[in-house]
């Protein structure tokens, strides 16, 4: 293949080595509490991340998500960097305390915002993907008593219909869910997540409450003509340290009931596995959250299950080892670095586990198509002295052993239909504050000035070719 420069020499392209189906869904992913700002506008209510945030020693820095990036105020200029990649889609979430600011009624200047977004993308040609949780609670329904509580199920389910009310005419896919695991593990038995509990009994309560949140809201988009719906999860992709011990084999087997069966099996119609509702039972909390229906609830057909993937986790079988805070019941398992080059998250970067997480779900679980929905990493991003330009050459690294083991994946019959990149812009990282940075636009956050790092031009590429040369 060959092009003409602008002075009209001709340049051989590379060839795609790796090329991706036609329609395959190229885009990056967002969250409303990390890049909005704008916490007091137009009637916003307080979540739990507010509260957590305000609250001292919860977040490096002491950092909230006050400020942000703006884009409650940039979303124009957000979308038109979108549109300039080429992105097809973008993923981004609703912050449930401008739909909800008491957690009831519905406070219609907060939907306006999503409209005008809305809008925006697809004026430029980007699609629209909407997670209607991505760990914004809003306190009052935290202050009765949060996910461990049933009620708040319906709640949520409540407000998923009054969002496609509004922008279901032009919102086809949507997401009810973005990492249950942590929400409900993160915030409620480690405490290193809002709401900061560490109750590891109600930890088990909330996941179930989540799980039976997306079963419900799942119900009334549908009941609602929502086009596409699913789930977004992050499986750990474990494995045991010797594949041949006995003890590393039950203590990833452990792992793995904990953070990925607990939400495939009675996603997928299987119920709650036996090893789970055991687990529960030695954190100290009888599963008496399960009712009769639930797991039918839970079980409605996806038609999506987006996959979030970093890192792998290596475990290994030790007596006496007390359970990780996050992982309520895990007593016996020890978790042990895995070999490699690391990211600023001390995140191991191994792309061929995420080949190999995909294959398990594909080999294990009934076929759905899947998106791999966030997928990034954070590098200690500097712009240069001009200010214009952030050279980023470990992300494109990253980001290109990643796609290649997607690539690789669908190569082995894995229905694999779409790939956001974490994240279009650097944000909030939770408890790391704004010192750790996913974008492949950099944020100077005293100016709010945009900088597309050497990552967004590649990934433009990318796209545009449909897929990977050859390695280099
Ligand atoms: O920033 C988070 C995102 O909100 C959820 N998935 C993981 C990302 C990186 O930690």
């Amino acid at each position: 293949m060959s092009s003409s420069t602008p002075a009209g020499q001709v340049t051989e392209e590379p060839t795609v080595a790796a090329r991706f189906p036609a329609r395959f869904v190229w885009g990056a992913a967002t969250a409303a509490y990390q890049i909005e700002g704008a916490v007091a506008a137009d009637g916003r209510g307080r979540s739990i991340w507010d509260t957590f945030s305000h609250t001292p020693g919860k977040v490096a820095g002491g950092d909230t998500g006050d400020a942000a990036c703006d884009h409650y105020h940039r979303y124009e200029q957000d979308v038109a960097l979108m549109a300039e990649l080429g992105l097809r889609a973008y993923r981004f979430s609703v912050a449930w305390p401008r739909i909800q600011p008491d957690g009831r009624g519905a406070n219609p200047a907060g939907l306006d915002f999503y409209d005008r977004l809305v809008d925006t993308l697809i004026g430029h040609g980007v699609d629209p993907v909407a997670t209607l949780y991505h760990w914004d609670l809003p306190q009052p329904l935290e202050d009765q008593g949060g996910w461990p509580v049933r009620d708040t199920a319906y709640r949520f389910a409540e407000y998923a219909a009054l969002v496609h009310d509004r922008l279901g005419d032009r919102v086809d896919t949507w997401i009810t869910l973005n990492e249950p695991w942590c929400a409900a593990f993160l915030g409620y038995a480690a405490g290193i997540h809002a709401p900061g509990r560490t109750e590891p009994a109600a930890a088990f309560a909330a996941s179930h409450h989540l799980l039976l949140g997306h079963g419900e809201a799942t119900a009334a988009l549908r009941a609602r003509g929502a086009g596409t719906v699913g789930i977004t999860l992050n499986p750990a992709a474990v494995r045991p340290l010797d594949p041949d011990s006995e003890p590393d084999q039950a203590a990833a087997r452990r792992i793995d009931g904990l953070q990925n069966r607990i939400y495939l099996d009675p996603l997928f119609g299987r119920g709650y596995p036996a090893d789970v509702l055991a687990a529960s039972r030695r954190a100290g909390g009888e599963p008496s959250w399960l009712r009769d229906g639930d797991e039918q609830t839970i079980a409605a057909p996806l038609d999506l299950l987006g996959i979030n993937y970093y890192a792998p986790a290596v475990v290994t079988g030790a007596p006496g080892e007390p359970a990780a805070a996050a992982y309520p019941g895990s007593d016996g398992v020890r978790f042990v670095p895995a070999p490699g080059p690391v990211t600023m998250m001390d995140w191991v970067v191994e792309p061929a586990s995420l080949t190999a997480l995909l294959q398990r779900l594909g080999a294990e679980y009934p076929p759905v198509p899947i998106w791999i929905t966030e997928n990034g990493a954070a590098y200690d991003d500097r712009p240069e002295p001009d200010g214009q330009r952030v050279h980023d050459p470990e992300r494109i690294r990253y980001l290109d052993g990643h796609l290649r083991a997607v690539h690789q994946a669908i190569a082995a019959g894995v229905d694999v239909q779409g790939y956001l990149v974490w994240s279009l812009l650097d944000n909030f990282e939770w408890a790391e504050g704004y010192r750790r940075r996913f974008g492949l636009i950099y944020v100077d956050y005293e100016t709010q000035a945009r900088v597309a790092k050497d990552s967004a031009g590649w990934f433009r590429d990318v796209i545009a070719r449909g897929g990977l040369p050859e390695p280099s």
